[in-house]
């Protein structure tokens, strides 16, 4: 079978679907949504948009809630989950019953999964399942096709392939994990974009996460790499590999990072635990 364009796909799943489940990044809701796609779902009378705040482990309880009250002030549907720790499905399902087009008593609900790669569509689709059956993996474009599987008795999801907005910024596409690290021709130069968006989202970060001050990213690699003791034959550190690995350790969300929803004053800093580092279940009371 030949590959299917992505976007072709999510086309054909949205015209089937009841309820489309926009899954974004709880970290960076706003770099990660599809206002076009929005708009389309929305002007079809017959169907409803939900986002769906994923990796909220990731965030802290005061910036999800933000999040969901800016989200609701606009118009939406929204919801906080965590597909890793398994927590929000109920609200979700929730929320589905209660916004989905009324349909025949008998008819299942219809819910396509969208968004952009890597944000934890199959993960999300799994936990609801209740056992794995959408492959997961912390590479972009994982999901390559259409899937249609039972969550519920009158439940069915597709998962989709993960679409890319041609206009992403890079160093965008970079903080979102949209790229593959092994894929980048200048890891180092890339590196330095990276660690630039996520020191002026959350300044000192680098020296939380690395214990190393960041000034400018050669000087940061390279003690990095001593420290890590990744050095090459003659003794030079390998800034190269540890570029990638810094790239990699926020894909998979080692770096504490995330947005702050516009327009809503932030809190002090001793209020932004993050969820996963305390009562987690807190996520369900949201
Ligand atoms: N911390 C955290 N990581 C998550 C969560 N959900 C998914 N992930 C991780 O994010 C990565 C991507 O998950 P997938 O479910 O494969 O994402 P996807 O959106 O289906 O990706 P594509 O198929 O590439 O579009 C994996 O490494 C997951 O373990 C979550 O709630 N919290
Ligand atoms: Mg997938």
């Amino acid at each position: 079978m030949g590959k299917k364009n992505p976007w072709k796909i999510v086309w054909d799943v949205v015209d089937k679907s009841d309820v489309v489940l926009e899954v974004v990044d709880a970290r960076f809701p706003s770099r990660c949504r599809s206002f076009y796609l929005e708009n389309k779902i929305q002007e079809q009378s017959n169907k409803e948009l939900m986002l769906v705040l994923n990796k909220s482990d990731l965030i802290p309880r005061s910036v999800g809630k933000r999040w969901l009250r800016f989200l609701k002030r606009e118009g939406f549907h929204a919801v906080l989950v965590s597909a890793r720790e398994r927590l929000g499905t109920s609200i979700l399902r929730k929320q589905i019953q209660r916004f989905a087009p009324r349909k025949n008593k008998h008819e299942d609900i219809v819910l396509g999964v969208v968004g952009l790669p890597n944000t934890g569509k199959s993960s999300l689709i799994n936990i609801l399942k209740g056992r794995s059956s959408a492959p997961t993996a912390p590479i972009p474009g994982f999901t390559k096709a259409m899937q249609l599987l039972r969550i519920g008795a009158r439940m069915m999801v597709y998962d989709t392939p993960g679409v890319i907005p041609s206009a992403i910024p890079f160093s965008d596409q970079l903080l979102l994990g949209i790229i593959r690290p092994e894929r980048l021709s200048d890891p180092i130069k890339a590196c330095g974009i990276l660690i630039k968006t996520l020191e002026e989202m959350n300044p000192g970060i680098m020296l939380e996460a690395y214990g190393i001050p960041f000034d400018n990213v050669d000087s940061f690699l390279a003690q990095l790499a001593i420290k890590r003791n990744r050095v090459l034959k003659g003794g030079d550190p390998n800034v190269d590999l540890i570029a990638r690995q810094v790239i990699m350790d926020h894909v998979k969300g080692n770096i504490r990072v995330y947005e702050q929803p516009p327009g809503e004053k932030r809190e002090n800093k001793a209020d932004e635990e993050l969820l996963k580092d305390h009562d987690a279940s807190e996520v369900e009371m949201l």
